[in-house]
């Protein structure tokens, strides 16, 4: 049997569990959400059927993402939006991602514990992402989830990830609003122009304002603010100061969030701002799906493998060697025919 054939047999067996799981997440089950992020995550074979399946059913809910470097209060503060959003009847769900970490361990502990008071509301659903598993494409793992959690209904979704200039994970691309959160430690504003924190930033919040330098540090954004306002948007990126732990300055924050999100309704065109994501989107996936192609040749395709081996010769040329790749129409007919 061929291998597609394998695979296609593979994806039949387990189309029905899919499917049933499936139904089950529309209807608000929260047992079957967790199986299919699961599945996400483990970038499974059935991933692209299952994304297919539900996309029709995403594009509703609001995404915020909150980044900034490890220890500046991010979780606290998202415990407290979540507060907010439950206030108002809002399904919320979460998305904690750590790039760093290879498990889902550590730092994602500290998260659980931090937004431990709405792990047994109904209306909140939270969940962490690890580099393990998902195949390097941690950008992918989170777009898929978010859409998995945009489908079950969830009204808004918070993607927390630690931000440290790294640009693994381009949460700009994936969230409606950025929240960028910085410590009066967080060092000087040229260091955040230097991470790219001042491209990507809707909100800055200036958190642990009981610290010394808070004051400064947060005219030092104002600043900056003013200096980048070259008026290419009509969005003024505000700097607020917080104390997420002691739950102040967080209405502020959570106005903002407000009034960003109006303004990407009026200001900009969702038709224009949805085309230019589904345009990121089929990048993504056929690049993606390419990717994991070749790999499955290079483990189980011998010609493909005599390929390395070629490849691994002392005098060897990778890039003569791709050349040939790409004009052997062997190897055009095995990628495309069962992608
Ligand atoms: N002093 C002070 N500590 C805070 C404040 N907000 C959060 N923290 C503490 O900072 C630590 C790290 O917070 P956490 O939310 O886990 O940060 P994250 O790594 O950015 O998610 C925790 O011990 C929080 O209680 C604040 O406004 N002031
Ligand atoms: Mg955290």
């Amino acid at each position: 049997m061929q291998d597609a054939d394998k695979e296609a047999l593979a994806n039949q067996r387990k189309e029905p569990e899919y499917s049933s799981l499936l139904k089950r997440m529309l209807t608000g089950e929260k047992l079957a959400l967790a199986k299919l992020v699961t599945a996400v995550e483990n970038d499974a074979p059935s991933v692209p059927e299952l994304m297919e399946a539900i996309y029709p059913k995403t594009g509703r809910c609001y995404s915020l993402g909150v980044t900034g470097p490890p220890g500046a209060g991010k979780s606290t503060l998202v415990d407290k939006l979540i507060a907010r959003l439950r206030a108002q009847d809002k399904i919320v769900g979460v998305i904690a991602v750590d790039p760093s970490s290879p498990f889902s361990g550590g730092a994602v502990l500290g998260d659980r514990i931090r937004m431990q008071r709405h792990a047994l509301d109904e209306g909140v659903f939270i969940r962490s992402l690890g580099t393990r598993g998902t195949g390097g494409g941690l950008s992918r793992a989170t777009g898929e989830v978010l859409r998995l959690f945009d489908a079950f209904g969830m009204d808004a979704v918070i993607i927390e990830t630690v931000g440290v200039g790294q640009t693994e994970l381009d949460i700009v691309d994936i969230a409606d609003t950025t929240l960028v959160v910085l410590v009066p430690e967080s060092g000087d504003t040229v260091q955040t122009m230097k991470a790219g924190l001042m491209e990507i930033a809707d909100v800055f919040i200036v958190n642990k304002a009981d610290r010394e330098g808070a004051d400064k540090m947060a005219s030092g954004l104002k600043g900056m603010v003013e200096l980048n306002d070259c008026g290419a948007s009509d969005w003024k990126v505000p700097v607020l100061l917080s104390q997420a732990n002691q739950d102040q300055g967080v209405d502020e924050i959570y106005e903002e969030l407000n009034n960003h999100r109006d303004h990407l309704a009026t200001h900009t065109s969702k038709g224009e701002r949805r085309a230019k994501i589904r345009r990121r989107q089929f990048m993504e996936i056929l690049g993606h799906r390419f990717v994991k192609k070749v790999e499955v040749l290079a483990r189980e395709d011998e010609r493909f493998r005599t390929y390395l081996k070629e490849v691994e010769q002392e005098d060897a040329n990778p890039y003569r060697i791709t050349k040939a790749f790409f004009q052997d129409e062997e190897f055009a007919r095995k990628i495309f025919d069962s992608v």
